[in-house]
Formats: structure tokens, sequence, C-alpha cells
């Protein structure tokens, strides 16, 4: 598979020389937001992290290739592309690379190409989960399948109650994967800060994080860990809104009959719809913070590896 691995040059430096390096999903920019907001948020967040210290990889699939660092080219091809480009998930990853085609990266697909590549820390939105009703429809997200098996620090905001919390926080449990709060106890639910659901451990700073990660990695113990990072007080939104809009946006994919990985993309797009603009600015506020948790302690573990 490392033939198909494409690192672009400052990555490959920056890991060759022991420097902090972080991973960006591309999903969030084909089929998470319009254009040009999309590329707009992509290059912000490639800048809050250099700020913070580290080198950006946005990893995304294109014309066949496994790439960990996009240039800004490639971003804005991705962004005008948009949803046009194939949600690339695990079992995409074949069909894709045979016929070189570009593929949007999930948190599956890139913490898979991120652990290749030999990054630990990955910064995102929000990742899939069990989705409500799951004892029935059988839809679990790969990537609980991703953080049970691959060694990569996911940071994100929560999940988003589209998804069952409660049962997406058991499988988790059973399949041994870590989930921290970041300065809380509770596992925030991506535009709230509270979804009544208690994380495992709280953890209040980065170098425990990169601490925690690196004890992890030492022992050998397969599988990532799950940071949730609850959006900042001021961006947060009235979780009555929210929730109105999710209970919507269920009821119109039942009815319009969604399966597979139409679900997800389908359930965000309604409820962007339906709260506007407010919906879009609390995403990108907690993708920037996410951002800078992940810069900081993907320096605090470079400090701590190169020691
Ligand atoms: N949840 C969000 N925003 C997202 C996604 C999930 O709040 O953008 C995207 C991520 O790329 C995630 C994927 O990995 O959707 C999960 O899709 P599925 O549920 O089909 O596994
Ligand atoms: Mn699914």
């Amino acid at each position: 598979m490392r033939s198909y691995l494409n690192l672009s040059s400052e990555v490959a430096i920056a890991l060759r020389e022991g420097k902090p390096v972080v991973a960006l999903e591309s999903t969030i920019i084909c089929h998470g937001m319009p254009y040009p907001q999309n590329v707009e948020t992509a290059l912000r967040v490639e800048q809050t992290i250099r700020d913070n210290g580290a080198v950006p990889a946005t990893i995304a699939i294109i014309k066949g290739k496994l790439k960990a660092g996009c240039t800004k080219e490639e971003i804005e091809y991705l962004g005008k592309k948009g949803t046009a480009v194939i949600k690339a998930s695990r079992r995409d990853l074949p069909v894709l690379l045979a016929r070189g085609e570009d593929g949007a990266t999930t948190v599956t697909t890139t913490m898979m190409i991120a652990a290749m590549a030999g990054i630990s820390i990955f910064a995102t939105g929000g990742i899939g989960g069990v989705h409500r009703h799951a004892t029935t429809t059988m839809d679990i997200s790969a990537d609980l399948e991703e953080l049970a098996q691959t060694q990569v620090m996911v940071i994100c905001a929560g999940a988003k109650s589209i998804l069952d919390l409660g049962l997406t926080l058991e499988y988790l449990e059973t399949k041994g994967v870590p989930v921290i709060g970041y300065g809380t106890d509770e596992l925030p639910a991506f535009y709230t800060r509270h979804s009544g659901f208690k994380v495992d451990y709280r953890i209040d700073t980065p170098e425990e994080l990169a601490h925690t990660f690196l004890i992890k990695k030492r022992l050998g113990l397969k599988g990532g860990i799950l940071v949730t990072n609850p959006i900042p007080e001021e961006y947060s939104m009235p979780a009555d809104i929210i929730n109105s809009a999710i209970e919507r946006a269920l009821k119109e994919s039942e009815k319009a009959n969604i399966h597979g990985k139409e679900t997800t993309p389908f359930l965000l797009a309604k409820v962007k719809e339906l709260t506007g603009g407010d919906s879009l600015e609390a995403n990108i506020r907690l993708v920037l913070n996410n951002a800078r948790l992940a810069a900081q302690t993907a320096v605090a573990l470079a400090r701590r590896e190169l020691a």
C-alpha cells in the first residue's frame, strides 16, 4: 500500500526530523461545507496549526494516490469539486486506487493514511458513530472500527446527536477505545457543550494527552484515543434549536428512504439547511478550536518522542 502513498515534501521532511505534524480530513471539505467556505476553512485550519507550531497534513485521495499533505491548489480543487468527490471509507480504497480516482477521506481513511505516513495526531469536527435505531438498521460508522485498530489520536468536538451517543460510547468501550473529555467530564455534542453522557476521563492539558498517547504506543496497544473537545461557549448553539433541527432531519431521511453512506451527509445537510448560517459558523469555530489543541498536543508529543 505504501507505494500508493504520496507525502508532500514539507510533511516528509517534518516527519523525518521528528517535527510535530497534524492530519486533517477531506470529507469535511467536499461533503461538510459549501464552496468557498470549505476552502477558506481548510486553509484557516492549516494556518491555525502552523501558528501553534505544527505542520498541517490535509489528507485526501487524488487521482488514485493517498496524499498526506495537500497543496493549496489541491485543497482548492477538492473544495470546488465538492460532493462530486466520492466519500471514501475503508471499503472504497481499492476501487478508487485501481481507477485512479479522487476520494474525500472520512475519519476512517484519514486515520489509515495518517498511520501509514507516521502521523499520530488528527484534528476534525465530528466523528461517525452508532446511528439511532442501529439495533434494527445496523448502521454503525466504520470510524468506530478504525478507532479500535489504528493507532492515531483523533481530536473532535464529540458527535452530533443525529447519532445515538449512548450506544456510540458503549461500542467504543467494547472496542477498548479510551474516550477523553478535554477540560470536561461530559461528552460534548458537537454544536453544544453538553450531551448528558459522561466520558471515561477528563484531561486538562496537551502535555497529558501526549503522554497518554505515547504510553499507549509504547505498550503496543492497537487502536486510537478519542479526545472530545467542547465547542467554545461563545460559539455553542442553543440546544433546543439544534435538537429540533436534528429531529426533523431524521424524519425526512426516513421519508426519503436514505441508506448507507448517504445517511450521514443527508442528515448533516438537512440540519445545516434548517439552522441556516448559524450551524456553519459554529462548525467552523469548533474545527479551529480542535486544530489548535491538536497542534499543541503534536508539539508536546514531538518533544517527548525526541527526549
Ligand atoms: N460527522 C460530522 N461531520 C462530518 C462527518 C461526520 O459531524 O463531516 C463525516 C466524517 O468524515 C466522518 C464521516 O468520518 O462523516 C462518517 O460517515 P459515516 O457515518 O457514513 O461513517
Ligand atoms: Mn453508516
